[in-house]
């Protein structure tokens, strides 16, 4: 794993490894069949699997400190990626949308995406060794708008690799009223059904049934990148937290670094961005 190009403000925690830790890839090979032939049938099947109870209530403690510890963070240019959006409830109030990058710089997140529930289980998905790609916190805080449904490969993710798997952990009770994720089962053996950095357009949809899939603290979801998904707005007044993990084949290579690099040109966080320059985000 090669890391961003850290600021000099910057310092990569301390014994931070490169290559798991003897005592981290001894749990991956033991739990080298955490997910059943069945599970494994039904990621092949629909493009996703819902995986209930996969992190304790103390585990998921820890979880959402570190959540708040990334969204306490000060910002500074050229490390983590925040990103805001305009209020849906309360116009003219920017609120925060998702962090980004937020691994280089959080050994509890270092361990967590190594996880055998996670990159383990995304290596049994693929069958074979993954590659972190990126990271986010969606945040969805009361007013956060939804997303119209897509794939994730037309954000831009095939210039990078062929195809990801995403390990969603909920972090926040997710809900119909507060926009927890739906899904569309059986689409993703059909490449890129929709254009590059559009959401799916009507006609792209017309075969495909968006089921809801709510889901309680430490549930986690798998997701092929071509699996068609959105989600609707937070009419609660609670935040809707969810960490995305996403890997790509290790035989795919790296790209994180050039990942972000362009992120930050193309679609910069707010705290990079100058004065009046807008960006609209597209998918
Ligand atoms: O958090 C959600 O509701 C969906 C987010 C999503 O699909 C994305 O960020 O690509
Ligand atoms: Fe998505």
């Amino acid at each position: 794993m090669v890391w961003p190009i850290l600021d000099r403000c910057v310092t990569i925690p301390r014994g931070f490894p490169d290559m798991p830790s003897p005592s981290t890839a001894r749990k991956i090979a033991d739990n080298a069949r955490f997910l059943s032939e069945e599970q494994l049938a039904a990621f092949e099947r629909d493009g996703f699997l819902n995986m209930p109870g996969a992190f304790s209530v103390e585990e998921m403690r820890d979880i959402t400190r570190w959540t708040e510890e990334v969204q306490n963070w000060e910002e500074v240019p050229g490390r983590h990626m925040a990103y805001y959006e305009d209020s849906l409830t309360k116009p003219s109030r920017r609120v925060l949308q998702r962090i980004e990058n937020f691994v280089p710089y959080h050994e509890g997140f270092q361990g967590l995406f190594r996880d055998h529930r996670m990159q383990g289980a995304v290596e049994q998905l693929f069958g074979e060794k993954a590659t972190l790609f990126k990271e986010k916190i969606n945040f969805k805080l009361p007013g956060g708008d939804g997303f119209k449904p897509h794939q994730d490969q037309q954000a831009g993710w095939w210039n990078y690799a062929p195809i990801f798997i995403t390990a969603l952990v909920t972090i926040d009770e997710t809900t119909l009223e507060n926009g927890c994720l739906e899904m569309a089962a059986g689409h993703h053996k059909k490449g890129m059904v929709g254009g590059e950095w559009a959401p799916l357009t009507d006609k792209d949809m017309a075969d495909m049934k968006f089921v809801p899939y709510p889901s309680k603290p430490g549930d986690v979801m798998f997701f092929d990148s071509f699996a068609p998904h959105g989600s609707a707005l937070n009419k609660t007044d609670k935040p809707r937290r969810v960490l995305y993990i996403t890997y790509n084949k290790a035989s795919a290579g790296d790209h994180r670094v050039q990942y972000y690099a362009d992120k930050r040109k193309s679609f910069p966080p707010d705290i990079e961005r100058k004065p009046g320059e807008t960006f609209k985000f597209r998918v």
